[in-house]
């Protein structure tokens, strides 16, 4: 990009390209920052015994927040357990993240019940699933094939890592989607590694995009780090499935900074030299770098964006902590009926 002066204004810049306002990006950087510092203080809070589990999403916020952006607000959500990024992008506060989070009573996925990342709030379409790794595949399908009985143009999204490519779930999924052409996106995050089983000893392939052919639907690999780039593909394969063109395998390539879990610590499985060369991939910097080149963000709006997400999430805790835990007579309560 041509060299500019912050605060100049250039005709060309990639999101307007894509039809996206100076707003709309200065709003994907808050929620790219706002994710990944929920996840770091996340993760610190698990080391405080404060919450069951963290996932981190730190690395992968660019893919889940560019391709949420591409769906309709009535289309149909599947995220995983490391989505923090996504359920922020589909209209979770971070209040109601950090309530899931600390199991409090008022968190909107399960009040309290189950472990945290069973991300769900049916009036966002943001469907719950299981940690049980690639369960949510066959679910999705089963939403899209509801759609075309029903006559609805609404599209579904599934997302799940690399080694849920290696589960019976994804073979079972695509095969059927492929079948019947349903209107569904299957959204795997390429983070390299299943815990610490890196992606050639999970698949003869080298892409997991390149398992598509084997369902009759294309499969699209691309740098999961470029917000820009993630938002043009998934509207593109998103448009054609409303349109009756059929499933998409899509295969963000991303990369975990941060642990597995809290509970998966040794990190012996990677060098400290992979980590830091990824890292120079890191979404937040890259589009920071772009909009202030486009002129639409200042270092100092940055900062205060920042700033803005420590307090926003600080407030979040705080209420948080305040919040009351299920009543524990309420346990069995949406596991049978009620008299
Ligand atoms: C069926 C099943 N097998 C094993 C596990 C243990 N497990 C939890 S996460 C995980 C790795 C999944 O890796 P991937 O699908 O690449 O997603 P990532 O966690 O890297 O985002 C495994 C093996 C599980 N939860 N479910």
């Amino acid at each position: 990009m041509a060299n500019v002066a912050v605060g100049q204004k250039t005709a060309e810049s990639r999101h307007r390209a894509l039809g996206l306002t100076d707003e709309q990006a200065l709003e994907i950087y808050r929620l790219l920052v706002l994710a990944r510092k929920t996840s770091e203080r996340m993760l610190t809070l698990s080391m405080q015994g404060k919450v069951a589990i963290a996932i981190p999403s730190d690395g992968h916020e660019a893919a889940q927040i560019g391709s949420m952006l591409a769906m309709r607000p009535d289309d149909i959500i599947y995220p995983y357990y490391r989505s923090i990024p996504g359920v922020l992008a589909r209209g979770m506060s971070v209040r109601e993240v950090v309530l899931d989070y600390l199991a409090r009573a008022d968190g909107p996925s399960s009040g309290g019940r189950q472990m945290p990342g069973h991300w769900a709030r049916p009036d966002l379409k943001l469907i719950t699933g299981s940690s049980s790794v690639g369960t949510q595949i066959p679910h999705a399908v089963g939403s899209a094939l509801a759609s075309k009985i029903r006559g609805e143009d609404t599209v579904t999204i599934v997302y799940f890592g690399d080694g849920a490519t290696s589960k019976g779930d994804f073979h079972e999924g695509l095969n059927f989607a492929g079948i019947h052409q349903l209107p569904v996106i299957f959204f795997c995050e390429n983070n390299r590694y299943a815990i610490s089983v890196p992606f050639s000893k999970q698949s003869a392939v080298k892409s997991a995009a390149d398992r598509a052919q084997g369902y009759n639907m294309p499969g699209v690999s691309f740098d999961g780090m470029d917000v820009l780039e993630t938002y043009r593909i998934t509207r593109e394969y998103v448009e054609r499935a409303r349109q009756g063109g059929g499933p998409a395998l899509l295969e963000a390539q991303v990369y975990r900074f941060s642990l597995h879990t809290s509970h998966v610590g040794m990190e012996n499985y990677r060098s400290k030299e992979e980590v830091e060369v990824q890292r120079r991939r890191d979404p937040i910097p890259r589009f920071q770098r772009e909009l202030e080149e486009a002129g639409v963000l200042t270092a100092e709006q940055a900062a205060a964006i920042q700033d803005t997400a420590t307090r926003e999430l600080d407030e979040a805790l705080a209420f948080a902590e305040a919040a009351p835990l299920p009543d524990p007579s309420t346990a069995l309560r949406h596991v049978y009926k009620e008299a």
